[in-house]
């Protein structure tokens, strides 16, 4: 038997996860849409400590300002009565086809000064209720066509857009840090920012970088057949891993937002390795703190009670896993592996201490290539080792 989630254990969801009805380009839905505090009832009920939100999870596109107050106002009594953080908000600048080619990079300057209001308001709507992390996922910025975008444009209004919207949240000194996700595609052709890199590497052109991160999602790093656990690790190396999007994908197709460990089992369990229990070189090295964020789809052949069974799946699987993750890094078998093949060795800089690089050239240490090729590193018993603790 999985022990229950409770709030200790940092579990969040999207409304707009267990509120997906099952809308696909293929078919409507496949289950009713409820408000926005039943979804979060339930959750708290479940054992989740907190929910997220875009602002048109909660009240219409169209909404005008008296409905706007009116139902956020309603969600956070709900929120708070049940104990629940709204830990994250995000803006949707992706449904509504005036965003068909974009939010912040859309071709159309009229477009852009929309998205980025849009954007605005709903930094202030996260600042209202409390969040901490603003996520901006920007699904429609992007192209089908190589010709129809001016990469060069859209990089620099990409950067100007974030850099207005990370100077408005210094400026009105809210509590808040950007969290950017990224994903290679769907439903553009190709997303700008499609990879953990890409996006790294536009935030460290921005003057307000240091409020901007990201929030790798599972599903989008592995459509690039690109290694999550990675991501992650690299994000925390840098200092900028804000939030996580967890869920499961099996291989390279569309986005399916799968139950968390519905996916690669095996990149999930090395994941909440990473989350538990940090880098094994590094026992005082930096450490995800925030929330354990999902961000899945209960599958569309599921009604409401599938729906809970899949929010509960997502929590019973994580705490599964970080039980098996604590007990792999415990036994004294993992710990002679990782000595044996050399991972805590890496830590050790290559270089000594104040070693010149002539001092480097100037000696071979009397390395042997061919004796050091036969050392053998021990990588498929250490692998092993995390399997029969999996299945274990
Ligand atoms: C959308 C997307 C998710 C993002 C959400 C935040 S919206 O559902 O598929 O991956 O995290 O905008
Ligand atoms: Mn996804
Ligand atoms: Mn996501």
């Amino acid at each position: 038997m999985v022990r229950q989630p409770s709030p200790e254990d940092k579990f969040s969801f999207g409304l707009w996860t267990v509120g997906w009805t099952g809308t696909d380009p293929f078919g409507g839905p496949s289950r009713p849409a409820l408000d926005p505090w039943e979804y979060s009832d339930k959750l708290a009920e479940l054992g989740a400590w907190g929910v997220t939100f875009h602002d048109n999870d909660v009240f219409p596109f169209e909404a005008d300002e008296a409905t706007r107050e009116q139902v956020v106002g309603r969600l956070k009594e709900a929120t708070d009565r049940a104990g629940l953080t709204i830990e994250m908000v995000t803006t949707n600048t992706f449904s509504h086809p005036v965003f068909k080619d974009g939010g912040l990079t859309a071709n159309d300057r009229s477009i852009r000064r929309f998205g980025l209001r849009k954007v605005l308001r709903a930094v202030d709507l996260a600042a209202q209720v409390g969040a901490t992390t603003f996520v901006m996922w920007g699904g429609r910025e992007g192209s089908e066509y190589d010709g129809s975008k001016d990469v060069y444009s859209a990089m620099e209004r990409y950067k100007e857009g974030l850099d207005t919207v990370a100077g408005y949240i210094k400026a009105k000194g809210y509590d808040l840090r950007i969290a950017l996700e990224p994903k290679p595609n769907e439903p553009r052709g190709d997303i700008f920012l499609p990879t953990a890199g890409h996006a790294l590497a536009l935030i460290a052109e921005l003057e307000h970088g240091d409020i901007v991160g990201l929030n790798p999602e599972t599903g989008h790093e592995q459509m690039a057949n690109l290694n999550y656990t990675h991501a992650l690790g690299q994000a925390l190396w840098s200092d900028k891993l804000f939030h996580i999007d967890l869920n499961g994908q099996r291989g390279l197709k569309y986005d399916q937002d799968l139950v968390f460990g519905h996916g690669d089992l095996i990149s999930a369990f090395f994941t909440v390795d990473l989350i538990e229990n940090g880098f094994p070189g590094h026992p005082d090295g930096p450490r995800y703190t925030g929330p354990r964020h999902f961000d899945y789809k209960p599958s569309r052949t599921e009604h409401m009670d599938g729906v809970w069974e899949s929010a509960k799946a997502c929590m019973s699987t994580y705490i599964l896993l970080a039980d098996k993750a604590r007990a792999f890094r415990a036994d004294s078998r993992v710990q002679e592996a990782l000595e044996y093949a050399g991972v805590l060795d890496l830590a050790e800089p290559t270089l000594s201490e104040g070693e010149s690089v002539e001092e480097l050239l100037s000696t071979d240490d009397g390395f042997d290539p061919e004796k050091a090729a036969e050392r053998d590193y021990g990588f498929v018993k250490l692998q092993q080792l995390a399997i029969e603790h999996l299945l274990g």
